[in-house]
């Protein structure tokens, strides 16, 4: 009788609290987590900034990848690009809501993630998909040097129904992987040197200004455009590994290649994690 009381009453310190209650919680969710992957370098690769410039973007960053393959283990991860926005607009017209719209778009993150594997596979590099990267990217890095994967977040029908466009999209599902994993960096690969205080493309772009460094609260405060998801903002504010992430110019060479090896050559944006 008294052993079937113990099964039932399994002893927690959260059992009887609400757990929207912080100062309840906090004595036992207010430890740090684990980094799970603490050697692990993530790399996003744009989607619209790289891959859809083809060959002549893409030949470049596979041959500076691969070169890289002996320094780091690597996450590759891929954005989603042109042909997710051609998606979101007939989509939109049809009046398809949010929650459908979003994995339309990440499928096509995965076919630019299937497109980079393929150029890296003489270097033992696959395409992994999501469920292997939750599950057994450790193994996969243990038994090659790089993965690479889509970056999309799997929302789905549960993305947020605030905007009609997916508002976490690959710059978040990257960011949220790497601090998850407990990354050792992230780095954001783009066509542009960095955040800019004006989009540099824009038609008056030629007096725009380049942040060497910010950060996700100066960046909470800007009125303009962005090369990072919105979204992406706020989800740096409450990281709890990544303290800082690097944007830099992947139609440059020796950019990324810098930048893994630590080097300040585009925007440095910090993030909420601190280092305790
Ligand atoms: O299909 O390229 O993973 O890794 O968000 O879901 O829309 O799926 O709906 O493991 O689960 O297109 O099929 O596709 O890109 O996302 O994948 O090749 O259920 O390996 O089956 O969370 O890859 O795909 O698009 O990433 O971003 O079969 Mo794809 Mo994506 Mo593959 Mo994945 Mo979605 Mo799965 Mo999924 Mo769906
Ligand atoms: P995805 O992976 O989602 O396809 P991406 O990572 O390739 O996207 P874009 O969304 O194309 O990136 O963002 C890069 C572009 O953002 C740059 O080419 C630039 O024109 C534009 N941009 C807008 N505002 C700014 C800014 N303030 N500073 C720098 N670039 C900006």
């Amino acid at each position: 009788m008294t052993d079937t009381n113990h099964i039932k009453h399994v002893a927690s310190p959260l059992a009887r609290q609400t757990l929207l209650d912080s100062n309840l919680t906090r004595p036992v969710a207010g430890k740090k987590p684990i980094r799970i992957l603490p050697w692990l370098q993530v790399v996003k690769i744009g989607g619209r900034s790289i891959m859809d410039r083809g060959a002549e973007a893409i030949l470049p960053i596979v041959s500076e990848l691969r070169a890289l393959l002996p320094e780091h283990r690597l996450l590759i991860l891929t954005g989603a690009g042109i042909r997710a926005r051609h998606l979101y607009s007939v989509a939109l017209d049809l009046g398809l809501p949010v929650g459908s719209l979003a994995p339309l778009a990440a499928s096509e993150a995965g076919q630019n993630g299937h497109i980079l594997a393929t150029l890296l596979a003489p270097d033992g590099v696959s395409y992994i998909d999501k469920p292997t990267v939750v599950n057994q990217l450790a193994l996969h890095l243990t038994a090659t040097r790089a993965v690479v994967a889509s970056a999309f977040p799997p929302y789905h029908n549960h993305e947020f129904p605030g905007a009609r466009l997916p508002p976490h999209r690959a710059d978040v599902g990257a960011f949220l992987l790497a601090d998850a994993l407990g990354a050792a960096g992230l780095t954001f690969v783009e066509d542009v040197d960095g955040i800019y205080d004006v989009d540099p493309n824009a038609p008056a772009g030629d007096s725009a200004i380049l942040m060497h460094d910010t950060s996700a609260a100066e960046l909470a405060k800007h009125d303009g455009t962005l090369p990072i998801d919105r979204a992406l903002i706020e989800v740096m504010g409450n990281a709890r590994h990544i303290e800082k992430v690097q944007l830099v110019n992947g139609l440059k060479p020796g950019k990324l290649t810098a930048a893994l090896r630590g080097q300040h050559v585009g925007t440095i944006i910090k993030t909420g994690a601190t280092a305790t």
